[in-house]
């Protein structure tokens, strides 16, 4: 693919649209989880595609000839997934690498939160090429998935208007300032991960004993068409009573007896 130096719109049609199209994507997968009330992975998912004097700028700053621009800048085309968690992060890592080149291959990874970058900057980014098919043809296009956490992006977002206010140079106090702020971001980071740990634990003892009581109406209906009315009754006010002490370890003991009433009726 070739910059047509005279022509913008049209050498930036395949990026806007990449950039339309992996939005859509990752905003999907992100639907689907919270349809079946799964936490997603991703909070949320934004792009937006370089504007012409940025471009120009960072090739100058990187020596990149016009000719080279496409293959040498690598974040014409932009996504910024966001997550929650950092746990999250390396889980949207492998649902990306997991595509397999179905719809897009990565070729680069820069792992800043392993290795923060000496600003404070944190954040993992994954380069890609992704095929888009436009009005005008074929391309495949380099684009660069930025996934961070909720802190990471509050800090970079900081910064970044600070570098920009600054114009690049952010005095040496102000830099100092950043790089302890990133440090507590990294913290918060860890506290929020370590609640997150917390929450998944109690959803799963959440869905065992949901699956339980379950499994303990089901056994109750089916023994509905064998056992005897009083028998019935009993299990009922015996299920009531240990349904509201709590105590999953009896739940599970009057499951087992439920079982062996059903093995006794062969049903
Ligand atoms: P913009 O305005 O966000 O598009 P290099 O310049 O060699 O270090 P390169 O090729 O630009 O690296 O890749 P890198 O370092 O992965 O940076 C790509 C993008 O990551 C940047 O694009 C920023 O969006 C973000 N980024 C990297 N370092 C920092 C940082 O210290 N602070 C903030 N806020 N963001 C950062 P652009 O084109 O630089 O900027």
């Amino acid at each position: 693919m070739f910059i047509s130096p005279t022509n913008w719109e049209e050498t930036l049609l395949p990026y806007n649209q990449a950039v339309d199209e992996l939005v859509v994507k990752f905003s999907s997968l992100a639907a689907g989880f919270r349809k079946l009330d799964r936490p997603s992975p991703i909070e949320s998912v934004s792009g937006r595609v370089k504007r012409v004097s940025s471009i120009l700028d960072k090739a100058n700053r990187k020596s990149v000839a016009t000719s080279e621009i496409t293959e040498k800048i690598e974040d014409i085309a932009g996504i910024r997934i966001i997550c929650r968690f950092i746990d999250d992060i390396s889980v949207v890592i492998r649902m990306i690498k997991d595509r397999g080149g179905i719809d897009l291959e990565v070729i680069k990874e820069r792992d800043y939160i392993t290795s923060m970058k000496p600003s404070g900057y944190r954040s993992f980014h994954l380069i890609v090429r992704y095929p888009v098919i436009t009005a005008f043809g074929f391309a495949r296009v380099l684009c660069e998935i930025q996934i961070r956490t909720m802190a990471m992006n509050f800090w970079a977002t900081i910064e970044h208007s600070l570098r920009y206010k600054y114009n690049g140079k952010i005095p040496e106090q102000l830099a100092s300032r950043l790089i302890s702020s990133s440090e507590a971001a990294a913290k918060l980071d860890d506290e929020m991960n370590a609640i997150h740990d917390e929450i998944m634990e109690a959803q799963i003892v959440y869905q065992s004993k949901t699956a339980l009581v379950d499994e303990i109406l089901d056994n109750i209906q089916r023994l509905y068409v064998s056992a005897r009315v009083d028998e019935l009754e009993d299990l009922n006010e015996r299920f009531f009573a240990l349904y509201e002490g709590g105590d999953f370890e009896k739940l599970a003991d009057f499951n087992r007896s439920l079982r062996a009433m059903r093995d006794v009726y062969r049903i």
